[in-house]
């Protein structure tokens, strides 16, 4: 017979917590979706509003400069990156989610602060309003939510 395993999960649970959540200007009529989102789950898992600290940047290719200056201050127990990048007719589309991608991975790994993925990258409008809060959810939910998990689970190790 298998014995019990041990198993290192991490809670919803954002009580106490400090946050940063960097969110973009560029496609903000996403965006600020992602970021009510975000705001919303943060708020119902606990969290004190005035602990949450909203930091606006341009567009996505500023994500990473951000995310890793917030994770470098220490002051914050997670951090989380919002923003929308659609193809469209835009030519450096790869270019600018390969930066900010790469980019907000190195910030979470340099610091060892946790930062949530919410950084939508689509081929068309539609696609994006359909993970803006519609038909596929909500993309800055389900990184407030990784973020909360990974925070928690961290603490255990
Ligand atoms: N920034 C985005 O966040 N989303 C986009 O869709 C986008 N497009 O399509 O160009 C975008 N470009 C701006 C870029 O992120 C920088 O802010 C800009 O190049 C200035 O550095």
């Amino acid at each position: 017979m298998m014995q019990t395993v041990t198993t290192i999960a991490g809670r919803l649970d954002a009580t106490g917590l400090k946050i940063a959540v960097v969110a973009t200007r560029f496609n903000d009529f996403i965006v600020d979706r992602l970021v009510g989102g975000a705001l919303d789950c943060l708020e119902r898992h606990g969290i004190n509003a005035p602990d949450i600290t909203l930091v606006r940047v341009p567009g996505a290719f500023e994500l990473p400069l951000l995310c890793q200056k917030l994770a470098a201050q220490k002051r914050y127990d997670g951090i989380l990156a919002l923003g929308a990048v659609i193809r469209g007719g835009t030519p450096h589309f790869d270019y600018i989610c390969a930066e900010a991608t790469k980019g907000i991975a190195q910030a979470m790994l340099a610091s060892g602060t946790p930062v949530g993925f919410g950084l939508l990258t689509c081929d068309t409008i539609e696609q994006a309003i359909e993970r803006a809060g519609s038909k596929a959810g909500n993309k800055g939910v389900e990184a407030a939510a990784a973020m909360l998990e990974t925070i928690r689970v961290l603490e255990q190790l």
